[in-house]
């Protein structure tokens, strides 16, 4: 029987090429689904696709702001009126639910309409020079080919929070998206693509990080990368573009967010933070609240009551109606939750809840809602990012500890705490050393337009999205005019 497994190619200077060789893209809450096979790209593939963007970039950096914008709106309609079926291939990739797939969706489209509408505001400013007669204008103008990779977790919105602003601002792009879910990505190059964009302003080229990836921080005909990923190899995707042509670098990377939730907090609200934060998307988010750091004195009350709603937690086949936690994206990320977990109890902690695989009808990587108490700050547990459905407990013995705890970690993306004390609030919000900072609510889920990022060991280079976005899509022209004499 003839195969019917589709193939899917790369997006090149305007047309869709084949590849010479093929990856499986399967699904996690049902492994026997195989989805299709995406192309897996060579060293030619991404050095034709950097040729394409480089060739576009002359004419479309010189287009005026009301086409580019003309263009976005259409991708946005374009990502709306396939809403359907990108959220379900979505779920069936990376294993989000039904409902989170679409919130995504919904997302990517609202971003490019957001930078449609960005790019048509006034960019720059005007100046009056402080002891010379000359005026002074500032112009922001696009600094060229940019290289985009994109992790699994998000592989509509990222794509989309990163592609629309490059695009918005006239510079032409590269995409390379995770090899676990190229499938939403793909879907996504060909809405771009049918929108109608001159060729070789965008081009998307499957493969591995280690290749492809590699390949846009080497090339100098690329002048600026912006990635999302883990940290490690974050370091080493702006290590080798400084190295090679001092490229723009923006990296995005991972968290292990403190939630507090003090003696004084709403218990209900607490809990509705924590089990949004910890588990929702899996817990597979950057900003996920792995570390719980709770008060003594409401330490039991709220970790029963935690305990309850995660045992009403539906973990199963992403795209049934009923679940509420699908699986983990992959064998190894799976895994690798696994190993946290024993290393966590190997470190002292107590398995409050979950903690093991669970069968289902079809094999996927089904984990429990994990959750650990009685742990320390200073264990691996608490300080490496796990990437998964578990969250451990902290407890803590008043106001500062609390502010300590969250504070002592290498990263610093997130943080949130829940009082009905407005002082603690305001101080929490100065003392915290996190980029995003939550009062009442989940350390996850974050505005487009406002920007994005974290400190130290979580992000590197300016923050993405709304209007900060510019400040890593554009460079700063300052153009001094004399007058002369009249
Ligand atoms: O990330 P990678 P992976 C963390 C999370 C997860 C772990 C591994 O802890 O368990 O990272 O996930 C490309 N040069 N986060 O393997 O490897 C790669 O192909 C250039 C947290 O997905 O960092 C992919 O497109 N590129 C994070 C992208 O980089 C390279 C979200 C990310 O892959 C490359 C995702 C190289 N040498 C993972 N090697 C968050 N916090 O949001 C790989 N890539």
């Amino acid at each position: 029987m003839a195969s019917t497994v589709s193939h899917h190619g790369h997006l090149i200077d305007g047309h869709f090429v084949a590849g010479d060789e093929f990856s499986e893209n399967r699904n996690p809450s049902n492994t026997d689904d195989l989805i299709g096979l995406y192309a897996r790209g060579q060293q030619k593939d991404v050095d034709a696709a950097i040729a394409a963007a480089a060739e576009a970039f002359t004419k479309w950096s010189s287009t005026r702001p009301a086409e580019r914008s003309a263009a976005l709106q259409r991708i946005s309609v374009g990502i709306t009126a396939r809403e359907a079926e990108l959220a379900d291939m979505l779920a069936r990739e990376e294993g989000k639910t039904l409902a989170e797939a679409t919130g995504e969706v919904k997302r990517a489209a609202a971003t490019f309409s957001y930078y449609a509408g960005e790019i048509l505001h006034a960019q720059g400013a005007v100046y009056q020079s402080l002891a010379t007669p000359a005026s002074i204008q500032t112009v922001h103008r696009p600094v060229g080919v940019v290289g985009i990779i994109t992790p699994w977790n998000f592989p509509i919105a990222i794509p989309a929070w990163k592609a629309a602003p490059a695009l918005a601002y006239g510079n032409t792009v590269v995409l390379k998206p995770a090899e676990l879910t190229p499938g939403t990505s793909w879907l996504l190059a060909e809405i771009i693509h049918q929108s109608g964009l001159p060729n070789g302003v965008f081009n998307f080229v499957m493969g591995s990080g280690r290749l492809i990836g590699t390949r846009l921080t080497e090339s100098p005909l690329v002048k600026a990368i912006t990635f999302t990923g883990s940290s490690s190899v974050g370091k080493s995707v702006a290590n080798s573009a400084v190295e090679h042509g001092l490229k723009k670098v923006q990296l995005e990377m991972g968290g292990k967010n403190p939630l507090i939730v003090m003696d004084d907090a709403d218990i209900n609200t607490a809990v509705a933070a924590a089990a949004d934060g910890a588990f929702g998307s899996t817990g597979q988010r950057c900003t996920a609240s792995s570390r719980l750091v709770v008060h003594d004195t409401i330490h039991d009350r709220f970790v029963d009551a935690l305990v309850a709603r995660m045992q009403s937690i539906i973990v199963g086949d992403a795209r049934a109606s009923d679940t509420t936690m699908g699986p983990v994206v992959s064998e190894s990320e799976l895994q690798q939750d696994l190993d946290y977990i024993a290393l966590g109890q190997r470190e002292g902690g107590n398995l409050a809840f979950g903690g093991t695989t669970l069968e289902a009808e079809t094999s996927g990587y089904y984990l429990q809602p994990t959750l650990l108490t009685d742990t320390d700050n200073s264990w691996r547990l608490n300080q490496e990012e796990i990437f998964g459905p578990v969250a451990s407990v902290i407890r803590v013995h008043d106001y500062e500890e609390a502010i300590h705890v969250a504070n002592d970690v290498d990263y610093g993306l997130s943080a949130g705490i829940i009082t009905t004390s407005l002082a603690r609030a305001h101080d929490f919000a100065a003392r915290s050393r996190a980029g995003i900072l939550s009062v009442n609510r989940s350390t996850a889920g974050t505005d487009l337009h406002v920007p994005f990022g974290g400190n130290r060991a979580s992000s590197y280079g300016s923050r993405e999205q709304g209007t900060a976005a510019r400040s890593f899509f554009t460079t700063t022209a300052s153009i001094y005019t004399n007058p002369g004499e009249v």
